[in-house]
């Protein structure tokens, strides 16, 4: 709702907003207390964010997520003044990638899990359908000319790894801390993940997603659940595992195989950035009423296949964000949105990409550039 409003008394020249409109939420993922380094109290003191991402980082993917812990959780996150955006990740089993007779039992978990979520208002869920790996990088700490360390990517470190010995080769730069996707007690089990998904293809995978969606699709739409698919990272095939969320094309295939507002995306400029083809803005236009949740950070190319992870700052790296923040405003994006992964700064320890200092940077950058594209578009 705008507003007039007058220091001498009932009417001044200048509109604000007083906070009844619809706009973008900023928000800091967090991984949960004796998960995270940063703290709710900590996040508090970030200007303009009001919610965290959180999840219940100790549950295992198909695990039923209790409503009794949904709820400690959301008790927890409101009591130091924020409330929960959206949840990253409910991770999805492999048996439902793949399509083992076994996932009738893992949806059935799943669609449990998005009921107890829903009846505690929580309307924003973030997954992903890449197999055996999540993100992948070949470093964890590069360090920057200014000091600062970051993630980075080289395809040539890719090619010349054994698949096995990836979480190996990073795991030593992890901070001590246990990253998403990369736990060791899955990573033990690299060689059956890989044995599991040796006939799946991308048309194998788009139809066992197809499969998923339409059989959670009724709660979501019971309660209101935004669906927010992230992209795989790097947007492309990695140890010949197939890959589908990459681009536009597939991403529009997906969401006309199942054409339900609630099956949305996850927009993270960093991960569909991966690949300098896709052209962020334009992918973010023809998504408008399908992106549920926004992660934006930029990357800096050295090459086509040499990235790292750069300062949000476009000046830093090699994206436009102003266009990317600005595309998303043109759609009407309403969504929750987050920095994403940050340079490690000032001598934080924390998980790689997760600290608190570099996000904290990120989202007063971001609120800025969104005020400036506001306030320049009335
Ligand atoms: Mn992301």
């Amino acid at each position: 709702m705008s507003c007039k409003s007058d220091i001498t008394g009932d009417k001044t020249p200048f509109t604000f907003n007083s906070g009844g409109t619809k706009a973008m939420e900023m928000t800091l993922r967090w991984y949960g207390t004796g998960h995270d380094t940063v703290t709710l109290k900590q996040i508090r003191q970030i200007p303009g964010v009001k919610g965290v991402i959180t999840t219940l980082y100790d549950t295992s993917p198909g695990e039923l997520w209790s409503r009794e812990r949904i709820h400690a959780l959301k008790e927890e996150v409101e009591a130091s003044g924020l409330k929960i955006s959206g949840i990253e990740s409910v991770n999805v089993h492999d048996a439902i990638k793949t399509g083992d007779p076994e996932r009738e039992e893992y949806i059935d978990n799943y669609i449990e899990t998005l009921k107890n979520l829903g009846e505690e208002d929580i309307h924003m869920v973030c997954y992903n359908f890449m197999p055996v790996f999540d993100w992948t990088r070949t470093e964890l700490a590069r360090m920057r000319p200014d000091g600062s360390t970051v993630l980075a990517y080289t395809q040539e470190a890719v090619d010349a790894i054994d698949p096995e010995k990836m979480f190996e080769s990073i795991s030593g730069d992890m901070n001590g801390t246990i990253m998403p996707g990369w736990e060791p007690e899955r990573m033990a089990h690299v060689k059956e993940l890989f044995e599991m998904y040796k006939d799946i293809d991308d048309e194998k995978l788009f139809e066992n997603l197809k499969y998923f969606l339409e059989r959670i699709m009724p709660v979501c739409n019971e309660y209101d659940i935004r669906m927010a698919i992230h992209p795989d990272d790097p947007a492309w095939s990695v140890f010949g595992l197939p890959r589908i969320i990459i681009n536009k094309e597939n991403i529009l295939r997906m969401m006309k195989m199942v054409d339900d507002p609630h099956n949305g995306v996850t927009f993270c400029s960093g991960s569909y950035g991966t690949n300098l083809k896709n052209d962020l803005p334009d992918m973010i236009r023809s998504l408008k009423g399908r992106i549920h949740f926004a992660h934006v950070r930029n990357l800096k190319f050295n090459s086509p296949t040499d990235f790292e992870e750069a300062a949000h700052l476009s000046a830093d790296g090699s994206f436009d964000m102003y266009e990317i923040m600005k595309a998303l405003y043109d759609i009407g994006f309403d969504g929750p949105i987050r920095p994403d992964h940050g340079r490690m700064i000032w001598d934080e320890v924390a998980m790689p990409g997760y600290g608190l200092y570099d996000r904290a940077l990120g989202a007063a950058y971001l609120n800025g550039l969104w005020e400036a594209i506001e306030k320049s578009s009335k």
